[in-house]
């Protein structure tokens, strides 16, 4: 059960995907969740080439399936961290925060598959025309820099609009999430928020710490008047981010305010001025569990509404 068309593309056990988070998303989370079943993924972020590619061969150390690496297209250096990732044969690109149209002939070429994330039918349409293999499409419910539709709204919308695998993301993190996706016609799941909460993330224990403490309501998208709002954990960033939407300071200040925040959160662990970016499923992650757990977790609960699910349809 569960083995999807994206099963079969990707070469993987589950329809599961684990966010390329930036600086998060390292080799061994990466690895761990591709040794469970899933797709892990490494986060390129804003790193150069050289980091990237060094984190794909520690991958490739530790792991024998497929994984793949996440091209944030707004990084300076997008094109050395293309070429590490088409040099070094990665099975599965993904790309976030912008249009990835100039890289995918040549990954085609390669036969690496390319996944683009798309906050709007448009962009899925147009991916679609280009040849890419499926689209993620990523709801504002989802951490770090969003879109504006809800994961809700737009799957379907998404799933109406192209023939390709549409995989959901965006307020994901179990069985629920992984059932109602497939229900609105996605063919698989990312999921960024739980995994970061996985022990073989490297992430910080402080930024794992903020994940589990925060309840429902302890998310808040900072930074809108840059063009790229970003969703974080409530903390005293979050208010000084507030207080500048308030005087409606400049993009610089907005830009100044973030810089290196992320890094402060996930390496230093700065919990309080750092940029912890999460979804708002962090309120249902309450413990710190294996790749492997989070994912049979899933399975097992997504497998159980679905004997239920059978169950109802067969009563009057
Ligand atoms: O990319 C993400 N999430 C991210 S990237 C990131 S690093 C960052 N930090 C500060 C500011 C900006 C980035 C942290 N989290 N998710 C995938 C995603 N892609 N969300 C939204 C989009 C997106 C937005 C516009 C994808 C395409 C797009 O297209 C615009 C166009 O050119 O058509």
């Amino acid at each position: 059960m569960f083995r999807t068309s994206i099963c079969r593309i990707l070469g993987i056990k589950y329809p599961i995907l684990q966010g390329g988070m930036a600086w998060v998303a390292t080799a061994e989370l990466a690895a761990a969740v591709s040794n469970a079943g899933g797709l892990g993924i490494i986060g390129a972020g804003n790193a150069p080439g050289d980091y990237v590619r060094s984190e794909i061969r520690k991958a490739k150390k530790l792991t024998d399936k497929p994984f793949g690496v996440n091209i944030m297209l707004l990084s300076p250096f997008v094109d050395e961290v293309t070429d590490a990732a088409y040099e070094e044969r990665v099975p599965v690109i993904t790309t976030g925060a912008g249009n990835p149209g100039k890289y995918i002939e040549r990954f085609k070429k390669i036969r690496t598959k390319i996944i683009p994330v798309v906050p709007a039918v448009a962009l899925a349409k147009k991916m679609e025309q280009e040849g890419v293999d499926a689209v993620i499409a990523e709801g504002t419910e989802s951490g770090g820099h969003i879109g504006e539709l809800t994961t809700m709204a737009l799957v379907p919308q998404v799933v109406d609009a192209v023939k390709i695998p549409v995989i959901a993301a965006g307020g994901i993190a179990d069985g629920r999430g992984l059932v109602s996706a497939l229900a609105l016609g996605a063919q698989g799941v990312q999921m960024g928020t739980i995994f970061v909460c996985a022990s073989e993330c490297t992430a910080h224990d402080n930024y794992k710490k903020a994940i589990i403490k925060a309840g429902d309501r302890g998310t808040v998208v900072t930074g809108k008047v840059t063009g790229h709002p970003v969703r974080i954990i409530k903390n005293k960033l979050a208010r000084e981010f507030d207080k500048l939407e308030k005087v409606s300071a400049s993009v610089e200040e907005f830009e100044k305010l973030g810089s290196g925040r992320l890094r402060a959160a996930v390496v230093d662990g700065d919990a309080d001025y750092g940029s912890v970016m999460a979804g708002q499923i962090a309120g249902l992650v309450k413990e710190i569990k294996p790749a492997k757990n989070i994912i049979e977790d899933i399975i097992n609960e997504a497998n159980e509404i679905m004997r239920e699910i059978k169950t109802l349809s067969k009563e009057e």
